[in-house]
């Protein structure tokens, strides 16, 4: 019985929709691509059996004699005789992984990869532009198995925690969506150890407890996670009842979007700055969309004749990726420098002061590739 209000998605936290994507046991899935002779026969991509070699990832059929990553090779051969052992090629599964995540930032700029074959994303502003999350994610499945070969397990919820179990409950190829306001429903029977920060020793700890699931879990008091949990308390609650509200880090965030010219020769004419800045205004303004971004501040940046080289910002209302605004507040910027006799060997322009909260409500855009 959980007595604890719904603390539903209220209106200044708007809902979210995360996909976690994971490809399906990638060394092993790989080397199957490379290498017919391997697809659809047990693979353990590892070390020798003979040293203290352990497997990093077996193929699906080899998992099916028991064999997982961290065994140790001279267990996998003993549980799949039959079993090939591949060496790992790090360079090939690198060479892979760019791909995938290039197709993945084809769909958000809003990319946070965990590993190589993980990572998480963030399609609010697809949804909100008219996608529905499982029409997102069918076509990413669908990139990257066209691209690439592999299979990739996809979940999709409103924050990361669940989208992160939901892939897993699938694969191999695997597709589970978990719709806004069902979060807590679909944890609940779920085992506590698919939580993400729960171990197998607090598992373990837990069950002693009685607690078993992510259900029993979100239906403790709060005193009792703090006493349990410590400083973690809070974020392990909300990630039981399907409530984590962590965002999706890029890692990379773009401070700041901006293009810049210089001039064969230097020019003063008005007519012709503004053209200029035109062009840049449009330039930054495509990039801004295709990053899904939008800023309150607007930098022109000019250099006259002597080199001397000078800034001036406006900052906006409200933030913007507009070619035409951007145009008409550097313009402003640029005009109050405007004098009889002065020249310019180069402009330039930029947005920045991006707020996250902006990025997720953009409409979709779309796609130029
Ligand atoms: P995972 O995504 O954990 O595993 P996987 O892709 O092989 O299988 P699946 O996702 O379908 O369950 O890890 C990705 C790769 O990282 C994996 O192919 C090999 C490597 N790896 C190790 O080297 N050692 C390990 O202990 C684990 C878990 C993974
Ligand atoms: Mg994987």
């Amino acid at each position: 019985m959980n007595d604890v209000p719904q603390a539903r998605e209220s209106a200044d936290r708007p809902v979210r929709h995360i996909i976690h994507a994971d490809l399906d046991a990638f060394y092993a899935a790989v080397e199957q691509l490379d290498n017919p002779d391997l697809r659809g026969k047990p693979v353990m991509v590892g070390g020798s059996p003979e040293g203290r070699g352990v497997v990093a990832t077996a193929s699906y059929e080899a998992r099916e004699f028991g064999v997982h990553s961290a065994m140790p090779m001279r267990s996998a051969v003993r549980r799949c005789p039959q079993g090939i052992i591949v060496r790992a090629r790090f360079g090939r599964y690198k060479e892979i992984s760019g791909m995938v995540m290039e197709l993945f930032r084809e769909v958000t700029g809003l990319v946070e990869p965990l590993s190589l074959d993980e990572a998480y994303l963030d399609i609010t502003a697809q949804v909100e532009g008219g996608m529905p999350p499982l029409a997102v994610a069918l076509d990413l499945k669908r990139r990257v198995n066209e691209v690439t070969g592999l299979t990739l397990s996809v979940g999709v919820g409103t924050n990361k925690s669940v989208a992160k179990i939901a892939s897993d409950l699938n694969k191999p190829d695997g597709l589970v969506v978990v719709p806004p306001g069902e979060e807590a429903d679909f944890l609940a029977p779920l085992a506590v150890g698919k939580l993400w920060g729960i171990g197998p020793k607090t598992a373990e700890r837990l069950r002693q407890e009685g607690i078993d699931t992510i259900g029993q879990l979100a239906a403790q008091p709060m005193d009792w996670f703090n006493r349990c949990f410590g400083v973690r308390a809070s974020s392990v609650q909300a990630k039981a009842r399907g409530e984590d509200r962590e965002p999706v880090h890029t890692g990379r965030e773009t401070k700041s979007v901006s293009a810049e010219t210089t001039f064969a020769s230097d020019l003063g004419e008005s007519g012709l700055l503004r053209t200029e800045l035109a062009r840049l205004a449009g330039n930054v303004s495509r990039h801004l969309e295709r990053k899904g971004l939008q800023g309150r501040t607007v930098t022109m940046k000019a250099r006259l004749a002597d080199f001397t080289t000078f800034t001036r910002q406006a900052t906006l209302p409200a933030p913007t990726g507009s070619e035409q605004t951007i145009l008409d507040t550097s313009w402003r910027l640029l005009s109050q420098e405007l004098e009889p006799g002065r020249t310019f060997r180069l402009l330039g322009v930029g947005v920045s002061s991006f707020q996250e909260e902006f990025q997720l409500q953009l409409p979709l855009f779309e796609d130029e590739t």
